[in-house]
């Protein structure tokens, strides 16, 4: 064994001194006190807020990395197949609660550092969020990361660790302002490893020619080299001893590359510009979700962190010995979208070119290998690049993605000759000007399993986007796995105390692992006292969130009132525009209400908050309506608390956490068709919110799950899209009466000038409504009355939260992640020993 190699009396003194980590309160504030006086050099007298959550986060981290280094010995010696799950974003948000939490010390942390003088809420505060990501896209990769330590899988996330995540969002006169996010001032939950590099090229030329013993070489030569520096984040399972890994490539000039030489002949200026040029690859996260746009310096990132990262896989794959033919069994890559497809062809050219193997057999590793999730159907989003630019960037790669293609059209000819046309349609290669490389494409081709992220997701892409990929593979390579969520940081984190009075009722945190035993909660449904301190806990959510909501814009909402909530990235697919002008409508008909109809009104707060990609100019015509409807409503005296708007500035992972909790509604209103799952949707109904929703991603299956009776379902369904788009430009498209009288104010200037928000309802009048916000606008008024209705009977409210709450157990990402497990990566989780022995449950 690798014991036995190491002399006993040196395993011995190692082992006398070997680090074991905190377990108690007296030994964390051990360690949080000497970190505080030596690695920061501060003291008692000097000791700030800040400075208490970075010793504190450091002790977590020495915590951390002795189940980490131990985690990964115990992977190694298991020699079992890893996952690697590859994702240009990862939306961690911060690490310190979920690691006190995840290791079962937060109580002991909580009252030790209470001892020092400090509250533990106010500590956890200090820390900058992690924002590698935009939207549901990159916090589904952070959601996994914690299944899969969780649940005791060998996993490994690879990632780009950019110095700028993304931006921070100001309000400024009622338009989004983007500041950069520069959050690596002090970041303990890293570890550089600065001696994990690896050289990546980019450019130079192919050359083929025939060696001394009349072999065939390729060789891809004379290219610019920038080196990948490895940087290690430990994700800690809850309740589990294993710690896994999210590795994250920074991008540097290498050593070969950044010339010391031209010091002297007086180019120094030139070197520093060659090395910046090469950290600015991994230097900033692009802001858009949904949307590609082919920028070069997109592309390099993508081929960096891919070639980094399958480097990285195949060194460690090599150190087990075992021949090429194995690899599919010891890995399984999962590709989080088209922005690593680039892994695929660069596997074949590692394949093929440096180890020598025969393109078939190196095919037949590489589809083994990979797996593709498709995250959107909006052709908007489904990447394309430029011809030559791969070309110019990575002139090998193309050739080998034309072989593919060449290779897979043969048989597609050869399986339907007389479809000429499907030659064309399924071609990686689009024949437009220029010729462009459809990436979806690519990875399906490249891959045995492709999965959607909700059912009527994946079954659309099934019958639209990819339809013709079905006939050529039948149906079994496509799959569907519902997304989910971490019940550890949505529930558990986000909401402690109705986390901790669904415990009492359980008798255990067991559901935290178990998400599906939340159905004993069906049991109280009628106990009064049970239903009092639900209500009791969502109300002094509201307070909480009323408080963020005065600090951070000034205006002050009543608790009381019900809170409406729409928080994601925006875009015009997922309509805010609607939640907007249905807002300018209730204003309207308040208005028009006699003081006795005002009465019976229920109080609303209406909540906005997320990003606008810096671009996309409709997405920031709709913050900006949003702010200015708020500055008129808010201010007006007839309408008093009876409806408030709210746009809360910079959303992030920190502030869902917040928000969510805090909700009595939450709006999930996207055009059905095209929002491909949604996960904020379970993450509200997790905590005891009511949703209202159109039939689309995976409302359709909290449906189903809850009961019709419990979601407040409005609008078109997704079969008649197509129709009613055809109609507004062919028919006569005529515009819901009430949206009208809203555009007739918007147009009469009440929210300031009109033409700023005349691109909005021109969109919807003149441009075909492509987003149906008129055909759903009656249905979703008529909704939100019943939504008042409702709301009136706090009884019975509180009745359908708690029956939601009950039912939600098959939105976990652990369920989600198994399903992985089983149907595409084909491996078992390694069972961890200690794990009896871990964690009290705070
Ligand atoms: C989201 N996609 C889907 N994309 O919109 C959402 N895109 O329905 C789904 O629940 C979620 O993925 C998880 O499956 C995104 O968030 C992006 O952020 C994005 C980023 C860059 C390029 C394209």
């Amino acid at each position: 064994s690798v014991e036995s190699s190491i002399p006993e009396p040196q395993r011995e003194a190692w082992k006398k001194y070997s680090a074991t980590g905190f377990k108690s309160k007296d030994d964390f504030q051990k360690e949080t006190v000497r970190h505080i006086e030596t690695t920061l050099a501060r003291s008692l007298f000097n000791c700030d807020e800040k400075a208490a959550y970075s010793g504190t986060a450091l002790a977590f981290r020495d915590r951390l990395i002795i189940d980490w280094n131990k985690t990964q010995q115990r992977q190694t010696f298991a020699d079992q197949k890893r996952i690697y799950y590859l994702s240009l974003e990862f939306l961690m948000g911060r690490a310190l609660d979920n690691a006190m939490l995840n290791v079962g010390l937060k109580t002991a942390a909580k009252e030790g550092l209470g001892e020092l003088g400090f509250r533990i809420e106010d500590v956890i505060q200090q820390e900058h969020d992690a924002a590698l990501g935009n939207g549901g896209l990159g916090r589904l990769a952070a959601c996994f990361l914690d299944s899969l330590a969780s649940l005791n899988y060998a996993a490994w996330g690879y990632g780009l660790r950019y110095r700028y995540g993304i931006f921070k969002q100001e309000i400024e006169n009622g338009y989004q302002v983007e500041i950069p996010d520069y959050w690596l001032d002090f970041n303990p939950w890293e570890f550089p490893r600065n001696d994990v590099t690896i050289d990546v090229q980019f450019y130079g030329w192919v050359n083929k020619y025939t060696d001394d013993e009349g072999k065939q070489i390729t060789s891809w030569q004379d290219g610019e080299i920038v080196t990948a520096v490895a940087y290690d984040v430990p994700i800690p399972g809850y309740g589990t001893a294993t710690v896994n890994n999210l590795r994250l490539w920074s991008s540097k000039a290498s050593a070969g590359e950044f010339d010391f030489a031209k010091f002297n002949s007086g180019e120094y200026e030139n070197a520093v510009a060659d090395e910046q040029r090469a950290e600015t690859i991994s230097a900033v996260l692009y802001p858009n979700d949904n949307m590609d746009r082919g920028k070069e310096l997109r592309l390099k990132q993508q081929y960096f962190w891919c070639a980094a990262s399958l480097h990285d896989i195949i060194r460690r794959f090599k150190k087990s010995k075992r021949p090429w033919k194995d690899f599919p069994e010891q890995v399984a890559i999962q590709l989080n979208d088209t922005h690593p497809t680039l892994a695929i062809v660069e596997l074949q050219r590692i394949l093929v070119d440096l180890e020598g193997i025969e393109w078939n057999a190196a095919w037949e590793i590489v589809t083994k290998t990979f797996g593709y999730t498709n995250h959107t159907v909006l052709p908007e989003a489904l990447e394309k690049w430029s011809v030559p630019l791969i070309q110019h960037l990575l002139p090998r790669h193309l050739q080998i993605i034309y072989d593919i293609n060449l290779y897979f059209l043969q048989q597609v000819e050869r399986r339907f000759p007389k479809d000429r046309d499907m030659l064309g349609r399924v071609s990686i290669i689009e024949e437009s000007q220029p010729k462009t490389v459809r990436m979806a494409y690519l990875a399906i081709i490249g891959s045995h399993k492709v999965n959607g992220v909700a059912e009527l997701h994946s079954d659309l892409i099934k019958t639209t986007i990819f339809k013709d990929f079905v006939k050529i593979y039948g149906p079994d390579k496509f799959t569907n796995v519902t997304n989910g969520i971490t019940p550890r940081r949505w529930l558990h984190q986000a909401n402690p105390r109705l986390s901790e009075l669904i415990a009492s009722k359980l008798g255990s945190y067991e559901f935290l692992k178990d998400l599906t035993l939340l159905n004993k909660l069906e049991n109280f449904v009628d106990d009064k006292d049970f239903k009092k301190e639900w209500a009791e806990i969502k109300y002094a959510n509201k307070v909480r969130l009323a408080q963020h909501i005065l600090s951070a814009t000034g205006i002050s909402v009543n608790p009381k009132a019900l809170f409406d909530v729409q928080v994601k990235r925006i875009h015009e697919y997922k309509r805010q525009q609607l939640n907007i002008f249905g807002v300018i409508h209730r204003y309207l008909a308040i208005k028009n209400m006699s003081a006795e109809e005002r009465k019976k009104l229920a109080p609303r707060v209406s909540i906005f908050g997320g990003k606008a990609a810096p671009g996309y100019w409709m997405a920031k015509t709709i913050i900006h309506l949003v702010n200015k409807v708020g500055d008129v409503v808010n201010n007006d005296k007839d309408v008093g608390d009876l409806l408030k708007v709210v746009f809360i500035p910079d959303y992030n992972v920190s502030k869902a956490e917040i928000i969510i909790p805090a909700s009595d509604i939450s709006e999930h209103i996207s055009t059905a068709g095209t929002e491909a799952s949604g996960t904020s949707n379970m993450k509200f109904v997790l905590n005891g919110g009511l949703v209202i929703g159109t039939l689309d991603g995976a409302n359709i299956e909290i449906t189903r799950e809850i009961g019709e009776q419990n979601v407040f379902l409005f609008g078109n369904l997704s079969e008649d899209v197509e129709d009613l788009r055809h109609n507004h430009f062919y028919g006569n498209h005529q515009i819901d009466p009430e949206l009208n009288k809203v555009f007739d104010e918007i147009k009469k200037g009440t929210f300031g000038d009109e033409g700023a928000f005349s691109s909005l309802v021109s969109a919807i009048l003149d441009h075909g409504d492509y987003y149906l916000v008129s055909d759903d606008f009656n249905s979703y008024c008529k909704t939100q009355d019943l939504i008042d209705e409702t709301y009136k009977n706090q009884d019975e409210w509180v009745s359908k939260s708690i029956t939601s709450v009950a039912r939600m157990g098959f939105f976990t990402s652990d369920r989600c992640i198994n399903e992985y497990a089983d149907s595409i990566w084909n491996i078992e989780p390694l069972q961890v020993k200690e794990e009896a022995e871990v964690r009290s449950r705070t």
